[in-house]
């Protein structure tokens, strides 16, 4: 028998890359950590987020992003956290004119437990691009530093630097 979406065993950690660069960027994180925070199948007390980042855009234009990256505790598979990701961004205006548009808000699914998935272009865990950026690098060394080792921040090391704290 087949499980449904909404359902897994039992609680996974899970990362989520947050950022924006279009409107008003901060309310747009700390909305969507709320949101993430209420969604059914995620405990609320277990989200924590990173600081929050000013970060020059990577591949992309437009203003300066504000990047964060949070941590919760869910039961929901990763498709299923995906698909809540994706109408948190989508009550926040996302539009997506064309691929790394500059963007009212961004989830990206960094790390489901140690979940490794291939279901390209759906999904893909860890998120493939994560390892070379330093927006989401940062935040995430701050959060679990035992997720990113030292090497790896260390091949970052030239782009970290335009990524700078903020805010808690
Ligand atoms: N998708 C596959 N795997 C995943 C995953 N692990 N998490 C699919 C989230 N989505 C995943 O995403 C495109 C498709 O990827 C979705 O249909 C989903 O099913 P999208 O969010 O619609 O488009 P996107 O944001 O343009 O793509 P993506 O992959 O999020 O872009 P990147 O590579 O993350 O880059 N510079 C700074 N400073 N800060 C930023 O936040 N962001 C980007 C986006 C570029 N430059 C940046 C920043
Ligand atoms: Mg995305």
């Amino acid at each position: 028998m087949t499980e449904p979406l909404s359902a897994s065993r039992s609680p996974v950690k899970a990362y989520v890359g947050l950022g924006a660069n279009l409107g008003d960027a901060a309310t747009a994180l700390k909305d969507a950590l709320a949101k993430l925070a209420a969604t059914p199948g995620v405990d609320g007390a277990s989200v924590k987020a990173s600081s929050i980042y000013r970060t020059a855009p990577i591949d992309s234009s437009g203003p300066d992003y504000l990047n964060a990256v949070a941590e919760l505790s869910t039961t929901l598979t990763a498709p299923a956290l995906l698909k809540a990701l994706q109408s948190i961004e989508n009550a926040a205006g996302r539009e997506r004119p064309y691929r790394n548009a500059p963007r009212t808000l961004d989830l990206d699914l960094l790390l489901y437990g140690d979940g490794r998935i291939q279901a390209p272009p759906t999904l893909v865990v860890p998120h493939p691009r994560m390892w070379e950026r330093a927006f989401v690098l940062v935040p995430l060394h701050e959060l679990a530093p035992g997720k990113v080792s030292q090497a790896t921040l260390d091949a970052v090391a030239e782009q970290a630097r335009g990524v700078h704290r903020i805010g808690p």
